[in-house]
């Protein structure tokens, strides 16, 4: 069984809330506000390794969840970080918002992890708010919620070389050539069910190449086995179209080769890539026809073509030269570009609209703050309205006209306005 999409859930941990508490020690009348911050909830982490070659774990585990924080207690202590969560995934794994399709992480790269979502912040425990004017805070905030999300992993194998072509052309065969791969070889149809993937070192110059089910005449319209493998194709730096050359299934190898370009064309991203030709199965070739036919009709096109014989190994060392010559001026895949999820804070905004009985305020400003407060508290509330003025909210409500009394919506809660 190969996954190489899935969907997951995940989520970072909530922050520890604040502890409101007060110093006590005999003889000590009124001890001062001593409550500890709430710890970090955990963050969840992507790393990318090589050992991994498939989704498929991710078939029976699709949620994934980080610890809490714990909360704040007296004397000043904070409360405990909660474990982060970290998520193995095959090297080329890329990870998309499930709800806007946007890269948030390219996992091109092993040892290296990602923090997709971070904790939740503690909350601060009331030893925070102790002013010259109040001296004993009862409230202390409570932690910001860790968040969760729906992603889609999408496994988009990263190789140097992809080999397409027909079925039973040979294309395994030449994998199992050049490289210690042990794919499946066999007489038929669609003998390779999904990618394989092998190293190949010539000389010192060593390069991954990428093995895939073959494609029909057809395959973009859904015919074959799997048009999407050629997703696993697309981040290569070079193509390796295999035909078999001596037509061994009653097959033209010329429309051969142009039924697959027709295919490639239609997926779009893979038309662009240098491409070069291995006519397989010389071995079984009465004459020089078929290659000369072929060769007359890539050569003008600028692609080369090498006679080889998967089988006998005739032929594919120059191959090789060929493809590493080749190589070593393509540069390598750029990674997708990656957006952050998480807004920096210039860029954090909100909007006031007028509604059928009131004011609404939304934006990722609003939500920030609201996180923030402790509604059962009147100084937290205080606090509130301090943050909505030096914000700019209080003011742009009044600029719509909002008036003390007025109705205002902040993130599902309902505000009495007031200056
Ligand atoms: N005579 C001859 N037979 C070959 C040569 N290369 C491969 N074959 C045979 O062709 C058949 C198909 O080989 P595979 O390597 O499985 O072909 P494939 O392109 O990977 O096929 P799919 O995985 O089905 O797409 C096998 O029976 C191989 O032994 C060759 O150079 N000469
Ligand atoms: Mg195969």
């Amino acid at each position: 069984m190969f996954v190489d999409k899935v969907k997951i859930k995940i989520k970072a941990g909530d922050g520890g809330n604040g502890c409101v508490s007060f110093h006590r020690e005999k003889f000590v009348q009124a001890g001062g506000p001593d409550g500890g911050d709430g710890g970090r909830g955990g963050d969840i982490v992507f790393t990318a390794t090589d050992r991994m070659h498939t989704l498929m774990d991710f078939r029976f585990k699709r949620s994934f969840v980080a610890e809490n924080g714990k909360d704040g207690t007296n004397g000043r202590r904070t409360g405990l970080n909660g474990a982060s969560v970290e998520i193995l995934v095959p090297k080329g794994t890329v990870i998309k918002d499930a709800e806007s399709g946007r890269v948030l992480a390219d996992m091109y790269e092993t040892d290296a992890p990602k923090i997709l979502l971070k904790g939740g912040r503690g909350g601060y425990g009331n030893q925070h708010f102790a002013t010259a004017t109040r001296q004993a805070p009862s409230y202390a905030k409570p932690g910001e919620r860790g968040r969760g999300l729906e992603v889609v992993l999408e496994l988009k194998s990263i190789a140097d070389l992809g080999l397409v072509g027909f079925p039973n052309v040979g294309k395994s065969t030449l994998l199992s050539v050049v490289t210690s791969a042990k794919p499946k070889i066999a007489n038929y149809h669609f003998t390779t069910l999904y990618p394989n993937l092998g190293i190949c070192d010539y000389n010192g110059y060593s390069f991954t190449v990428a093995d895939i089910p073959g494609i029909v005449e057809g395959a973009s319209r859904g015919i074959g086995l799997g048009y999407d493998f050629l997703r696993h194709i697309e981040r290569t730096r070079m193509l390796l179209h295999v035909i078999d050359i001596s037509g061994s299934e009653g097959r033209d190898p010329v429309s051969d080769f142009e039924a697959i370009m027709q295919e490639l064309d239609a997926y779009g991203k893979l038309k662009e890539k240098k491409m070069l030709v291995a006519a397989n199965k010389i071995d079984l070739c009465p004459d020089d026809t078929n290659l000369n036919r072929l060769k007359e009709k890539l050569e003008p096109l600028g692609i080369p073509v090498y006679p080889i014989s998967a089988a006998t190994t005739k032929g594919t060392e120059e191959l090789i030269k060929a493809v590493v010559r080749e190589l070593k001026q393509i540069p390598y895949i750029q990674p997708f570009e990656e957006e952050p999820l998480e807004l920096p804070d210039e860029e954090k905004s909100f909007t006031v609209e007028k509604s059928e009985n009131g004011f609404t305020v939304s934006g990722t400003l609003v939500e920030d703050i609201i996180r923030s407060v402790n509604f059962g508290d009147l100084d937290s509330l205080n606090y509130f309205h301090n943050c909505l003025r030096k914000s700019g909210i209080i003011d742009a409500l009044r600029e719509k006209g909002a008036k003390d009394g007025d109705t205002v919506v902040i993130d599902e809660m309902e505000f009495e306005f007031t200056e």
